[in-house]
């Protein structure tokens, strides 16, 4: 017999499960592998997949490492049920499309990791501080790689100015420099993923803190401090401490879904010198009483941080309008009107209405 709550059960999840309108056995996924899935039981692991039925209802709910599924057993078990997430890591699929990607569910802590080799980025990491916070989990920022880096303060500081409430460590999966700050984090039954572009050392800190749990990781040729493109699926592992981690695949650029939430917690600080302007619609381009001007004038608000909050500010509108038929007609229905009167000038202009 295995105890679910080794593996992050509850009573919430308990709660949820006597809720669900499907009969069957509550598992939780571990593993991913095109369609197929690896969950674990109370009698046990088993192969799973989701019932035919389900297999377009599903929808942003489809099973991913870390859900909490019904399933009915068998020598290939059905998932009937994926019962309602606390918690998801959710990025918009790469590419000019608005499909959503959801890499992880039911994550307490996310691990942000960037490596101070070449990795290291502010406006990335505000990126993935937004999608951390939209997504109801608890970032902490890792530097990794500080072995070789002498620089470790300097990037530390970086981080504390644009998120000077998440905690932010440097570490080495190397030496094991920084590892202990680790620990709080790594609670029995808790469960922590790793996010961050590919070949920070996202599976090398997980084999590290897991006693070897039989990861791969490839060594890097030549001196090529990146190293290479490892992690073909997702999997959850137990550290030393009986925590739960998640490995995630690389990710060569972070895109955010829709919803402001996110960007509003990783920029609080900007939100609330908008919310002093004198005018509720303020553009911040220099009428009387801009707080946001004064900010930065004064040096209170760092001009890079302002563009980067617009940026993903636009962003994240175009992804709603996209996403949302309405706005998207309304948006098309302007353009029209625009191009219409674009197009009937330019007949005034050429004389057409004389
Ligand atoms: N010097 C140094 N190298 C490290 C450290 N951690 C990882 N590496 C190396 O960095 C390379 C990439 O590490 P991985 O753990 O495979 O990176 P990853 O984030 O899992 O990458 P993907 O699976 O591609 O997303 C490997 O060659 C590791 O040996 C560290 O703390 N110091
Ligand atoms: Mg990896
Ligand atoms: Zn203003």
């Amino acid at each position: 017999m295995i105890d679910l709550n080794e593996w992050g059960w509850n009573q919430d999840w308990e709660a949820k499960y006597r809720r669900a309108s499907q009969q069957g056995e509550p598992a939780r996924i571990i593993a991913t592998y095109q369609g197929l899935f690896r969950v674990v039981t109370e009698s046990g692991e088993a192969w799973a997949e989701v019932a035919g039925r389900l297999r377009y209802a599903l929808g942003s709910l489809w099973p991913v490492t870390g859900d909490f599924v019904v399933i009915r057993p068998g020598s290939r078990a059905i998932i009937v049920e994926v019962l309602d997430r606390a918690s998801e890591l959710v990025r918009k699929q790469p590419g000019d499309t608005t499909a959503h990607q959801t890499v992880a569910a039911n994550v307490d802590t996310t691990f942000l990791m960037q490596s101070l080799d070449r990795d290291f980025n502010v406006r990335r990491l505000e990126r993935y501080l937004t999608m951390v916070w939209q997504g109801r989990s608890q970032p902490v920022v890792i530097l990794t790689k500080v072995d070789i880096n002498a620089n470790t303060d300097a990037f530390i500081e970086q981080v504390v100015r644009i998120a000077p409430d998440t905690p932010v460590y440097g570490i080495s999966s190397t030496t094991g420099y920084g590892l202990e700050h680790l620990t709080p984090y790594l609670i029995p039954g808790h469960t922590v993923a790793c996010v961050g572009s590919s070949g920070v050392g996202k599976s090398t800190l997980i084999n590290r803190l897991c006693d070897g749990a039989g990861q791969r990781t490839q060594e890097t040729r030549n001196g090529d401090q990146r190293g290479r493109h490892t992690t073909t699926h997702r999997e959850l592992f137990f550290t030393a401490e009986r925590a739960l981690i998640i490995d995630t695949p690389g990710m060569r650029e972070l895109q955010l879904s829709e919803g402001d939430l996110g960007l509003d917690l990783t920029f609080h600080d900007v939100v609330t010198w908008v919310s002093q302007c004198r005018y509720r619609n303020c553009q911040h381009q220099g009428e009387p009483g801009c707080m946001v001007q004064a900010a930065i004038n004064s040096g209170d608000l760092d001009s890079d941080r302002w563009d980067a909050y617009r940026k993903l500010q636009r962003e994240l509108e175009h992804q709603d309008r996209r996403s949302n038929p309405k706005a998207m007609a309304e948006s098309r229905e302007q353009w029209k009107k625009l191009s219409k009167a674009g197009r009937l000038n330019r007949r005034a202009k050429e004389g057409r209405f004389r």
